[in-house]
């Protein structure tokens, strides 16, 4: 009788210890998610990233906020060379925020900030094929959420 018993016993045991592995790996997945800045994007960790085309263009790496966009060009073709040394200045049309803190990337129309805010993008966030983006000049980093961003 105690035979024929154990062996669901044994059973019930491993599917309990099957479900708190699931439950591991949902709080593990949980914690990924609660921390974009950590979040796998098509940028390198540190920085803003911005592209010709979609993610498998030629990038510019943006660290800091930069004023003016006519000085730099996509000189980065880790994920292909659509683009490569085009000006990045009212030709950007993907961007990719890998920030290690919690910043925000913020894109403006004209040079120094100005102009207003064509978009932004939240930490570990990022937007592809955005015709909005193309014609933004100046880009500034900030821990404030301004609202709306991708
Ligand atoms: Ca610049």
């Amino acid at each position: 009788m105690s035979m024929a018993l154990r062996p669901r016993w044994t059973r019930s045991r491993r599917a309990l210890a099957a479900t708190a592995g699931l439950a591991a790996a949902l709080a593990v997945g949980g914690v990924v998610t609660a921390s974009p800045a950590s979040a796998d994007t098509n940028c390198e960790l540190g920085y803003h990233c911005v592209f010709y085309l979609g993610y498998d263009s030629a990038r510019h790496l943006y660290y800091n906020s930069d004023p003016n966009f006519t000085n730099d060009q996509f000189d980065n073709v880790r994920y292909g060379t659509s683009g490569q040394n085009q000006y990045v200045n009212d030709n950007i049309y993907s961007a990719s925020n890998h920030t290690s803190t919690s910043y925000y990337s913020r894109y403006y129309l004209n040079i120094n900030y100005t102009g207003g805010m064509l978009f932004c993008v939240k930490p570990g966030s990022e937007i592809e094929d955005l015709a909005a983006a193309v014609p933004s000049s100046s880009l500034s980093l900030t821990t404030s959420n301004p609202g709306g961003c991708y």
